[in-house]
């Protein structure tokens, strides 16, 4: 399968991120994706080409424009008060605050397009996470031409992101911009399967409140881990949307058994659904030597993954997530690959 991957995701690298009340080094570094292209390369997976361009039109199909503003100018408001290092939010506003106006204070307008404080904004962020989105778009591209799958070795991540906020790593939603594009250009039905460790609180937000994409996480129980607020088992999705969106919270701990029970139920419900293509938001810090998280599946597992994604038999486009064990990740993200293609 053909990878799509540019070398612009190393613009961004930010220094730190608030965790447990300190800052520390962050867990979503440039190392990531170049582990992943060496073992898409070691392994033959196929031809790595770069993206196209593809302008903003797709990106505001699913992000607000004011949101998208805030992306482009914030370091350039950041920098400006003389401020060299990382830019951060600290304050947010909360139930009965704030009622929908936007700030002009960068502080200000870093917390009310974000919710949390573990998505550093630097001098090349909008470059990496605009390429990062062309990335996910050329792959879609592939994928819509007949190819049988695409890799779209996104970096930064974007399952977190919604039509206005950052978070989790996550600026634009390339998983979500790729889906509606897909749409855009005929698809009728769109599955989004997001089998990322955390859940994919930026995608659910977008597709909600509609049937024509169908968003189903595998994730760790929000109520016990990030992101804390969102993937409940009763969120279904509301209006026309309502039995479009399936949340499978799993405790700490859990093992690929356990994990692969859920993933088999969810195929049956995006069989069911009948999507003409299928995206996978693939995040494999489900490993169990993953540094922020408690999941137990092992690297042969991912395998199993791919192999079970693959008997759908949809079109699919692989979308990069999350992972964060860096030496591991390469195995583990192709594993899923190469068991889809096998
Ligand atoms: N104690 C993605 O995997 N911080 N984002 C968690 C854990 C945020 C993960 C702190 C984790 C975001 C794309
Ligand atoms: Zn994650």
């Amino acid at each position: 399968m053909i990878t799509v991957y540019s070398e612009l995701h190393k613009l961004h690298h930010g220094r730190g991120e608030w965790m447990a009340g300190q800052l520390v080094p962050v867990f979503e570094m440039p190392r990531r994706a170049e582990i992943i292209l060496s073992r898409v390369q070691e392994v033959r997976l196929g031809e790595v080409i770069g993206p196209q361009e593809f302008g903003l039109d797709p990106i505001l199909r699913v992000h607000s424009p004011n949101y998208v503003r805030f992306l482009q100018t914030a370091w350039a408001e950041w920098s400006k008060l003389g401020r060299t290092h990382d830019a951060l939010p600290y304050a947010w506003p909360v139930r009965r605050m704030n009622q929908g106006l936007e700030p002009q204070q960068i502080d200000a307008r870093l917390g009310f397009f974000s919710f949390d404080a573990a998505s550093p904004i630097t001098p090349g962020t909008w470059t990496a996470v605009a390429s990062s989105a062309n990335v996910a778009l050329t792959a879609a591209e592939q994928v819509r031409g007949g190819s049988r799958a695409a890799f779209a070795l996104c970096r930064p991540p974007g399952h977190h992101a919604a039509q206005d906020y950052m978070g989790g790593y996550c600026f634009l939603n390339n998983a979500a911009i790729a889906a509606q594009y897909l749409r855009d250009q005929g698809a009728e039905r769109v599955a989004i399967l997001d089998v990322d460790y955390h859940h994919g609180n930026g995608t659910q937000a977008i597709f909600y409140p509609r049937a024509d994409v169908l968003v189903v996480n595998l994730h760790a129980d929000p109520r016990v881990e990030y992101p804390y607020f969102l993937g409940h088992a009763d969120e279904r999705g509301e209006g026309a949307g309502e039995g479009y969106t399936l949340n499978y919270p799993m405790p700490w701990g859990t093992e690929f058994p356990a994990w692969m029970e859920r993933l088999e139920h969810a195929c049956r419900q995006i069989q069911a659904y009948g999507p003409e293509v299928l995206v996978v938001s693939l995040g494999v810090d489900t490993f169990r030597g993953d540094p922020i998280s408690q999941f137990r599946l092992e690297s042969p597992d991912y395998l199993r993954v791919g192999e079970r994604i693959a008997r759908l038999g949809r079109p699919t486009l692989f979308v990069m997530e999350g992972g964060y064990a860096v030496e591991e990740i390469g195995l583990n993200a192709v594993n899923v690959l190469q068991g889809f293609e096998d």
